[in-house]
């Protein structure tokens, strides 16, 4: 299984409600590898970049909107099988829905402030990489506790 990258976003509402230590506790204590991080406030031209896939869709503008009304942390994380876990960590995309233990199931309430953005394929988190951070902002430094979390 090869190492994969993905972006992690806490979304406006996060920042706003104080809770980046805490979802950045969650992912972090279940092993994932923090290798980029910065507070941005995201411009309409990377909002819609990153979401073009939803361009048509009624939510569309809402999400535009809401992206673009305050700063976002934006991380790279790094591990293998990353995408899946911080997935399976942030639970489904509505709140509602999902599990308990997870970020939006235990924080979270409605899909249109879920708290956080997570990369949903290796391809897509390259992709969104490149659009959130230059690379020499990614640092590749080794864990040294790797070795108690993962078996080699
Ligand atoms: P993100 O991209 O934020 O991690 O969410 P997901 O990958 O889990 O879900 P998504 O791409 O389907 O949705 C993107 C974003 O749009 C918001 N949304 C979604 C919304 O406001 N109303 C809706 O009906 C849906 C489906 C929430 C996440």
């Amino acid at each position: 299984m090869s190492v994969e990258q993905t972006l992690i976003l806490v979304k406006p509402d996060g920042v706003q409600r104080g809770l980046t230590g805490e979802i950045i506790n969650r992912l972090e204590k279940r092993g994932l590898q923090i290798v980029g991080a910065k507070l941005i406030h995201p411009t309409r031209a990377i909002a819609e970049e990153h979401y073009q896939e939803h361009v048509g869709k009624p939510f569309y503008e809402g999400l535009i909107e809401f992206i673009t009304s305050g700063p976002v942390l934006a991380m790279v994380i790094q591990a293998e099988r990353a995408i899946a876990i911080s997935r399976q960590t942030m639970g489904s995309t509505d709140p509602a829905e999902a599990a308990p233990g997870t970020i939006r199931g235990d924080l979270g309430l409605t899909v249109g402030r879920n708290l956080v953005h997570g990369s949903d394929s290796a391809k897509r988190g390259a992709e969104e990489i490149r659009i959130w951070f230059d690379e020499s902002e990614i640092i590749n430094f080794e864990q040294t506790m790797q070795p108690w979390i993962i078996e080699s």
